[in-house]
């Protein structure tokens, strides 16, 4: 396989009154000088990093072209062209022939391009579409910056006839000292296949064998002693690569990628990687980084990782959606580890079996992209939906079970912020809570009790504490007695008080702080957040680093000292449970509810 890279200067302009496509726009032959409304675009890049469009939502046209000039056989191939990620509804046309169209912001998707492509003056025509409709993924309604356009690579792939795609590696150990690795592939036309796996360097080639399958899918196993397992302390990769051994290729490379072996587990109320018990420390990051919007430059992205670690954090969570890729091969190198979900967020049509065909398409092109990526260990299909309504608990636990069909082997859930009333968390592998104690509603003292509460029903999984946080405008400080909202102070003491309770709480496997990063969210409009999320660890216009940055690793697994609150959270539990499990639970979720949306987004 060979890729070119159709990254570069493209040019594009806006269609605000959706005439494009009535007016052909995809028979575009050349850039036309006396179209003034014609941009430069340097493609990755969203189009709300142009001047004038700073806050558009609607629909932008981007155009190309390319050549295959050093192909000398152009039928020897076939063509496919990948976009690592365009927001949201993307159209595509190549030489003024429809190619087909993709929903979802953040995975990328192919399309073939094999009868179509010339030699010469390939005209790419690409329509952009981030108007928020309710039928899509995620819906109206989100608390962050809804960038449009084509932020990611575009690449042209230029595929052997006779290949392998889809290419899984899982990882088993039987113990710590011998592992089972199966490869599992399918065969496009006919393939004689043969695989080397090597170490990290590719110099030592380690283990090789052949495959029987000519053609349809295949699997291989084998065992390894001793392996170099990976970790967060110690990310050791191996390299496999596959080639197409049959007479006329001989020795072909059609395959190739790192991978570690490693093995999550849950057993009883822990998590074990390879074996040994683990607990999750870490933040919650948006994919933005200003001035890049999303197309953070790889150096910015491994410079927050290692942040991530010098902060005593072993692992990450890529809120809301997947991160570009290049973010996960720098968590495998550098050794953190990653929680993925897709975008099903807050209130989604649950009651559309479109909206969750593309749910479960997005999965699906997030599960093929990542499963190899030993950093990853978990999937979740959702944040924040109402666990509580039928409706939604069905469309959560369809993707639950397909997201397993794919891959047993990684944590399996969905990202709650039910305090009682979650219809899902029987089928989770891990329990999951998001709670603003001291920020939205109540005292971060009243954490310990109500998570002994909630814990009560659910006490044979891990519970791992998704979110928590509180606002602080960088440069805005007050006096420790004061505890003012959005100074540095309050988000110090929120931050640290949670972290050391739920240190305490051998039932917890984990917590994320919302957020690492200030991020852009344009609702919230009030003087000290000035159109950003105001939780994070380091500011969105700076990354100037706030008070509780510096202390996070002091505290990091400090225990706090206390009565422990968990023979009182079973005896509420014993009394409130009778009174009527669903109201107790609606007028406690009506509750917070009210406090949340009091008013709208301004104190939030
Ligand atoms: C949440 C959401 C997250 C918001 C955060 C907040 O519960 O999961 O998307 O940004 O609260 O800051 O309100």
């Amino acid at each position: 396989m060979k890729t070119v890279s159709l990254n570069g200067k493209w040019k594009c302009k806006a269609d605000v009154k959706n005439i494009g496509i009535k007016n052909k726009w995809y028979n575009f032959k050349s850039y036309n000088v006396s179209d003034n409304h014609l941009m430069d675009i340097e493609i990755p890049k969203s189009f709300n990093l142009l001047k004038g469009f700073e806050n558009f939502e609607g629909i932008f046209w981007h155009f190309n072209q390319f050549e295959l000039n050093e192909e000398k056989d152009i039928n020897k191939y076939d063509y496919q062209i990948m976009f690592k990620g365009s927001n949201y509804n993307t159209k595509i046309w190549l030489n003024g022939e429809f190619l087909g169209e993709h929903n979802g912001g953040f995975t990328p998707f192919f399309l073939d391009l094999t009868n179509l492509i010339k030699t010469r003056n390939n005209n790419l025509v690409v329509r952009t579409k981030n108007i928020r409709e309710k039928d899509q993924i995620p819906s109206i309604s989100f608390d962050w910056f809804n960038w449009g356009g084509i932020y990611r690579d575009v690449e042209l792939l230029i595929l052997h006839k006779n290949r392998v795609k889809d290419v899984f590696i899982k990882t088993k150990l039987r113990t710590r000292q011998q592992s089972k690795i199966e490869i599992s592939y399918s065969i496009i036309g006919e393939v004689s296949l043969k695989w080397q796996i090597l170490d990290s360097s590719k110099t030592d080639v380690l283990y090789e064998g052949t495959s029987p399958e000519r053609s349809g899918k295949g699997s291989f196993n084998l065992t390894i002693n001793d392996p170099k397992l990976w970790s967060p302390n110690v990310p050791n990769l191996y390299y496999l690569r596959i080639f197409n051994n049959s007479q006329k290729t001989e020795n072909l490379l059609i395959f190739n990628t790192y991978f570690g072996i490693r093995q999550i587990e849950i057993n009883g109320i822990h998590i074990y990687l390879n074996k040994e018990k683990i607990f999750l420390k870490g933040a919650s990051l948006h994919e933005e980084y200003m001035p890049y919007g999303r197309t953070i430059p790889y150096e910015k992205r491994k410079e927050d990782v290692m942040n991530f670690k010098s902060l005593g954090f072993n692992a990450i969570r890529t809120a809301h959606y997947s991160h570009d890729e290049a973010l996960i091969e720098i968590t495998d190198k550098i050794g953190l580890l990653v929680l993925e979900e897709i975008p099903v967020y807050q209130h989604c049509d649950f009651k559309n079996s479109q909206t969750y065909e593309t749910a479960k398409n997005m999965l699906k092109e997030l599960i093929y992209r990542d499963i190899n990526h030993p950093s990853v260990i978990w999937w979740s299909v959702g944040n924040e939906v109402p666990l509580h309504q039928r409706n939604c608990a069905r469309f959560i636990k369809k993707l639950i079970d397909f997201a397993r069909e794919l891959d047993e082997t990684r944590i399996i859930t969905c990202v709650s912020r039910k305090l009682i009333p979650d219809l899902t968390r029987k089928y989770v592998n891990v329990a999951s809570i998001n709670s603003y104690f001291g920020w939205y509603y109540g005292h971060e003292k009243m954490i310990s009790l109500i998570l002994d509460i909630i814990r009560t029903p659910v006490h044979n999984k891990p519970w791992i504490y998704t979110e928590f946080g509180a606002g602080a405008k960088y440069g805005f400080h007050v006096d420790w007695n004061k505890q003012r909202k959005y100074s540095e102070e309050k988000q110090l003491q929120v931050l640290d008080y949670t972290i050391r309770t739920i240190n305490l709480k051998e039932f917890f496997s984990g917590w994320f702080i919302w957020n690492y990063r200030d991020f852009k969210s344009p609702k919230r409009t009030n003087k000290f957040q000035e159109g950003f999320n105001r939780k994070g660890l380091v500011s969105g216009e700076k990354n100037e680093k706030k008070l509780a940055y510096y202390r996070i690793p002091k505290i990091i697994n400090v225990k706090r000292k206390t009565f422990n609150t968990k023979i009182v959270g079973i005896i509420l539990w014993i009394i409130l449970f009778p009174l009527s499990f669903f109201l107790f639970t609606h007028i406690i979720d009506y509750v917070l509810k009210y406090f949340e949306s009091k008013p709208d987004y301004l104190n939030r």
